[in-house]
C-alpha cells in the first residue's frame, strides 16, 4: 500500500511540476467536481439519470410538455446547491488561476460553485442554474426563486421563463463554442476533472486536445472513455488530488 502511494505522489509531483513549467492552462470540468459538495453527478451509482430520465427533465420538448414538473426538477436542484460551499477541487482551480498567467476554466457544471470559490476566467458552456430566460422573446435574468406552485412569466411577453441551461438537443451558444475551441486550440496543457466525456460537443473539446497531442491530464474516481488516451489519467477524488497537485506548484 505504501508502495502504491509512493507511486501516486511522483505521478502528482510530475504533474504539478509539468503544469507550473506550461505555458496555457486550460482546465474543463464535469459533476465530479461538485460531488464532494455534495451536489449528484449525473451518470454512476447515485446519478441523477439514475432516478430521473433525461427526456423527461433536460429537453425542450419535456419542458413544454409539463413545465412544472421541469421546475420542480431544477427548484429542488437549486435548494441542494443553494447550501452548497465550494470543496477543495474548486478552491484549488481557482488558486491555479492566481499563480497561471494564462489561465481558462471551462465547465458543464450550471450550479456556479467554480465562481463561489474564486475563479474568474470561466466559460459556462452548459450555462447557470441561477439565470432564467424566456422562452419566446429575448428576456434573460438572474434569480434565485425556488418555485412551488406558480411559474415564473416573462415581464415582457407574458410567455414562460425556463431555467438558462441547455438541454439536450440545444445548441451550444456559437460564442462560447468558438471561444472554447480557440481556448483549448491555443493551450499546451488541458487538465480534465471529473466529467464522463459522454456529452458532446463538450467531449469534443478533450478529443481535440488529445488528437493535437496537448499534455492532458484526467482526474477522474473512474476511467472514461479517454483514459488511456491522455497523457497522464490520475484515478481518485478531485478534492484530494488536486490540492496535491498544487502544493507542487504553489511552494
Ligand atoms: C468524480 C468524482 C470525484 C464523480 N472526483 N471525479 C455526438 C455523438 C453522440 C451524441 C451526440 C453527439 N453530438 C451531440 C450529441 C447529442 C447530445 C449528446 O452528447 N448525447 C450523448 C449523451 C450521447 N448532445 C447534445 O444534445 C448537446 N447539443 C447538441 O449537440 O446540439 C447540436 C445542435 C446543433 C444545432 C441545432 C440544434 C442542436 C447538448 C448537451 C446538453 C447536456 N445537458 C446536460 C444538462 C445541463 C443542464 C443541467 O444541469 O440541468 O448537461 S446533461 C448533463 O450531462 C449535464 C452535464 O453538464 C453533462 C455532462 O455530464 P458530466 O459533467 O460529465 O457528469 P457525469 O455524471 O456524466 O460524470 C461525472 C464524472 O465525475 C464521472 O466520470 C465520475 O466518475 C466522476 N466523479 N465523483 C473526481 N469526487
Ligand atoms: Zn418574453
Amino acid at each position: 500500500m505504501s508502495s502504491f502511494k509512493n507511486v501516486e505522489d511522483s505521478r502528482t509531483k510530475y504533474v504539478g511540476n509539468f503544469i507550473r513549467e506550461s505555458d496555457f492552462l486550460v482546465v474543463l470540468t464535469g459533476a465530479g467536481v461538485s460531488a464532494e459538495s455534495g451536489i449528484p453527478t449525473f451518470r454512476g451509482a447515485d446519478g441523477l439519470w439514475r432516478k430521473y430520465s433525461p427526456h423527461q427533465l433536460a429537453t425542450y420538448e419535456a419542458f413544454m410538455k409539463n413545465p412544472n414538473l421541469v421546475w420542480e426538477w431544477y427548484s429542488w436542484r437549486r435548494e441542494k446547491i443553494k447550501s452548497a460551499e465550494p470543496n477543495p477541487a474548486h478552491i484549488s482551480i481557482a488558486k491555479l488561476e492566481k499563480v497561471k498567467e494564462k489561465f481558462w476554466l471551462i465547465t458543464q457544471n450550471v450550479d456556479g460553485l467554480h465562481r463561489k470559490a474564486g475563479s474568474q476566467k470561466i466559460i459556462e458552456f452548459h450555462g447557470n442554474i441561477w439565470k432564467e430566460k424566456c422562452i419566446s422573446c429575448d428576456f434573460k435574468r438572474e434569480s434565485y426563486e425556488i418555485y412551488k406552485d406558480e411559474l415564473p412569466k416573462c415581464p415582457n411577453c407574458k410567455n414562460l421563463l425556463r431555467p438558462d441551461v441547455v438541454w439536450f438537443g440545444e445548441p451550444i451558444d456559437p460564442d462560447i463554442l468558438h471561444m472554447s475551441f480557440d481556448l483549448v486550440k491555443g493551450a499546451d496543457c488541458v487538465l480534465v476533472v471529473g466529467t464522463s466525456g459522454v456529452v458532446y460537443p463538450f467531449a469534443g473539446l478533450i478529443e481535440f486536445s488529445i488528437k493535437s497531442r496537448k499534455k492532458v491530464v484526467e482526474i477522474n474516481l473512474e476511467p472514461t472513455p479517454f483514459s488511456d488516451l491522455c497523457y497522464i489519467s490520475l484515478q481518485g477524488k478531485a478534492g484530494e488530488i488536486l490540492p496535491q497537485i498544487l502544493n507542487y506548484i504553489v511552494q
